[in-house]
């Protein structure tokens, strides 16, 4: 494919349009599942989607399709795509980089006269982020068919509305039995994506294509202690839930920090307690807890360590405790022709591009498991992400653009 006039400022306003479509105070983006924000965000997108000619879908569960047909509609499509839902106090590339940074790609191959014979989709994946439910990805797991309906209907978000509730917000229409991919549906998954670490900046790199996407885990763990006066509770005998917490939080750090492996990591992201006053003894605490490794059987050693020391530690302070595995996922091993494709392309692009693990994870994740999948990386200011001076250049964006482009023209000739 002859080279192809990526417009990276007019892809650079959209990207800073967007990011001024946020539940927080600017430069702070904040777009959860279904928030006035993310529809506002959804619907921008939408209609750029419509000025470069895509014919749209949505699904039962809001993951947004962009289609240009390609001359024979009955062969598996090529997807590519990402998310643009945000979680409170981030920036303003993550995902949105797959979904603008797709958008200017095909617009670039169309203006090169490019005529696909495989149809190209661009996907808008629904909650990507954990933020509402606890549990990320769920546009494309239920898009993959790994979640049952009754685990979808069990789901609550932090003031216990159910999906049903935010599907409605969202105007979502049709049964969550529609969702689920056909088989075949696609002939390969490639997602552009800011690496959200330091490594391609730091080796002064172009482009990542990733090989392997870290396994995560997430626990939500619910503490039940007793109240009281903060002056008149004497210290023995107190059954304080923060303390509880706090010393699971620790033992979080410890699981992580122990395993014979560098790429564990544990956190935990999120700990509210209540009453939440200076003179009173916190009655309840809730904690969600991150685990990951790119090594599945460390990953759950760890994880286990954990559950044991949350039962030690409860049954220890005599704090009721309710603990649960939001999700236990496996990595995803990226199709290495693919991986293959993406680095052909940087050569004949003069990019350098380096074969990478991801440990964030994403989309990319679940989609490994219905279709040959890979990611196209690029750097980011000092690795930074989830956090409003989240930073990729134009220059590094287009170059990220320009590889996902030929990528995509190579699939779908
Ligand atoms: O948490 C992650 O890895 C992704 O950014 N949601
Ligand atoms: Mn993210
Ligand atoms: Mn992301």
């Amino acid at each position: 494919m002859q080279s192809l006039v990526i417009e990276e400022q007019a892809l650079q306003r959209e990207i800073d349009e967007l990011a001024l479509i946020t539940e927080a105070a600017p430069p702070v983006v904040t777009r959860v599942l279904f928030s006035e924000a993310d529809l506002q965000g959804r619907e921008f997108v939408r209609n750029l989607y419509r000025e470069a000619g895509l014919i749209l879908r949505e699904d039962a569960v809001g993951n947004i399709f962009g289609r240009w047909d390609g001359a024979d509609k009955k062969l598996p499509a090529v997807a590519t795509g990402s998310h643009i839902d945000a979680i409170p106090n981030a920036g303003k590339y993550d995902g949105v980089v797959g979904v603008l940074g797709a958008l200017e790609a095909i617009r670039a191959l169309k203006a090169a006269g490019f005529q696909p014979r495989r149809s190209i989709e661009l996907i808008i994946f629904t909650s990507e982020e954990p933020t509402r439910f606890g549990i990320g990805c769920l546009g494309s797991r239920l898009l993959v068919g790994l979640l049952s309906l009754e685990r979808v209907a069990a789901l609550r978000d932090r003031d216990g509305k159910d999906l049903e509730f935010w599907r409605k917000q969202g105007g979502c229409v049709g049964t969550l039995t529609s969702v689920k991919l056909p088989k075949d549906c696609y002939a390969a998954f490639v997602e552009l994506h800011i690496e959200q670490g330091p490594v391609l900046e730091a080796e002064n790199i172009a482009i990542g294509v990733v090989e392997k996407i870290a396994a995560p885990s997430t626990l939500r763990i619910q503490l039940t202690g007793v109240g009281g006066h903060a002056g008149a509770t004497l210290m023995p005998g107190r059954k304080d839930a923060l303390l509880a917490g706090a010393e699971i939080a620790l033992a979080v750090e410890r699981a992580a920090s122990t395993t014979a492996s560098s790429d564990t990591v544990g956190t935990t992201g999120f700990f509210r307690i209540e009453p939440g006053a200076v003179n009173s003894v916190p009655c309840r605490a809730w904690l969600e807890i991150d685990l990951r490794d790119t090594l599945l059987k460390t990953r759950d050693a760890a994880l286990q360590q954990i559950e044991t020391a949350v039962q030690e530690i409860c049954t220890r302070r005599k704090i009721e405790c309710a603990m649960e595995r939001l999700n236990v996922d496996p990595p995803a091993i990226c199709d290495a022709r693919l991986v293959e494709t993406v680095a052909t392309v940087c050569d004949d692009l003069d990019l350098s591009v380096k074969r990478m693990i991801s440990r964030a994870y994403h989309d990319s994740l679940f989609m490994a498991q219905v279709c040959p999948t890979t990611m196209i990386f690029i750097p980011c200011f000092k690795g930074y992400s989830h956090r409003p001076d989240e930073y990729s250049s134009p220059a590094q964006i287009k170059n990220g653009v320009a590889v996902l482009a030929q990528t995509l023209a190579k699939l779908a000739a």
